[in-house]
């Protein structure tokens, strides 16, 4: 069995442990390491598939690149794991559309170390070579595409540390490899992180480049914003990060979309608007997971009909 609950933040062997029982209960799902975090802990990827074959179009989901950002893998396993159950076959058309390659933890050093060290971790948990101060690379700010441009830092104990050089952490390096490998399935690109309620679209690296077809990419989002506000009412921001936040370059959803070659691709900043913030009690876990798994499923269908 397993001890995943969603009624409450789960350490990461759970989370390994319930993508082993999904895979030994259901021969749609495998799960592969698709490389080692610093601390050598396995990245573990679910791939649910009803079909063997890897041609049908693809939708990548990903959690936790940011340690603390607990409510993100809590989502992230409540998505995957609605899908693979489907009970009453409600995602049967998702699941005929759809593969699903979904990557619960991706920073899950740093998400351990916020169970063990310092609840609000946020990087990774590299050597930075400076010993006087916290360690790690920013992941967010550490793929290669306009590394280092914009709301980033070369100072090694920064929180926003971009690393010595782009893709210098195995944990984005691993993530970035894969989704090359995959990138002729990949229609869609979601990564989980919390908080504020934003629904971001690209480019989040500079105040004037908005990618030509930022039109398409709000029209798409907005029918998964509307399923997913419908739900509890829970009300969501959209644009682009430095519409919304600030500019911030190396960020996974810009190389998914300006490298990749990822048409949809979106970062959510999932609940809440601050009250609790990373400290989002979980008794949230379940409805966040509930709008958010309705937001995600109408957000799939409405690009079914564009395929
Ligand atoms: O700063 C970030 O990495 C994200 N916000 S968070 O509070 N979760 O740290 C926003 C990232 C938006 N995307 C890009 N700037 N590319
Ligand atoms: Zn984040």
């Amino acid at each position: 069995g397993h001890r995943m609950t969603w009624q409450k933040y789960h350490r990461y062997a759970d989370i390994v442990n319930w993508a082993t029982f999904l895979r030994d209960r259901d021969p749609m799902v495998k799960v592969e390491s698709i490389g080692k975090t610093h601390e050598k802990r396995d990245i573990i990827m679910l791939k649910i598939s009803k079909s063997g074959g890897g041609s049908k179009p693809a939708i990548w989901i990903d959690g936790g690149m940011h340690a603390r950002e607990w409510i993100s893998p809590a989502t992230v396993t409540y998505i995957a794991n609605k899908l693979v159950t489907n009970n009453k076959r409600q995602y049967d058309d998702l699941l005929e559309m759809f593969d699903w390659y979904i990557v619960p933890v991706v920073n899950a050093d740093g998400y351990e170390f916020t169970h063990t060290g310092d609840r609000f971790w946020r990087k990774t948990r590299s050597g930075t070579g400076n010993i006087y101060c916290k360690k790690g690379v920013d992941p967010n700010r550490n793929w290669d595409f306009k590394w280092g441009s914009s709301g980033s830092s070369k100072d090694p104990c920064s929180d926003i540390y971009a690393g010595p050089r782009a893709f210098s952490e195995s944990e984005t390096q691993s993530m970035s490899q894969k989704i090359l490998q995959l990138r002729s399935q990949l229609k869609m690109y979601l990564t989980f992180h919390s908080y504020s309620q934003l629904w971001l679209i690209p480019y989040g690296y500079s105040k004037y480049e908005k990618p030509a077809d930022y039109n398409e990419l709000v029209r798409l989002a907005s029918q998964g914003k509307a399923a997913l506000e419908r739900t509890y009412g829970t009300r969501y921001q959209m644009g682009t990060a430095p519409d919304l936040l600030y500019e911030a370059a190396g960020g996974s959803d810009d190389w998914a979309k300006g490298v990749a070659g990822i048409k949809y691709s979106y970062c959510l900043e999932l609940r809440d608007t601050g009250r609790y913030g990373f400290a989002l009690p979980a008794s949230q876990i379940v409805p966040t997971g509930e709008e958010t798994m309705n937001g995600v499923a109408a957000l799939a269908r409405s690009l079914a009909t564009k395929l």
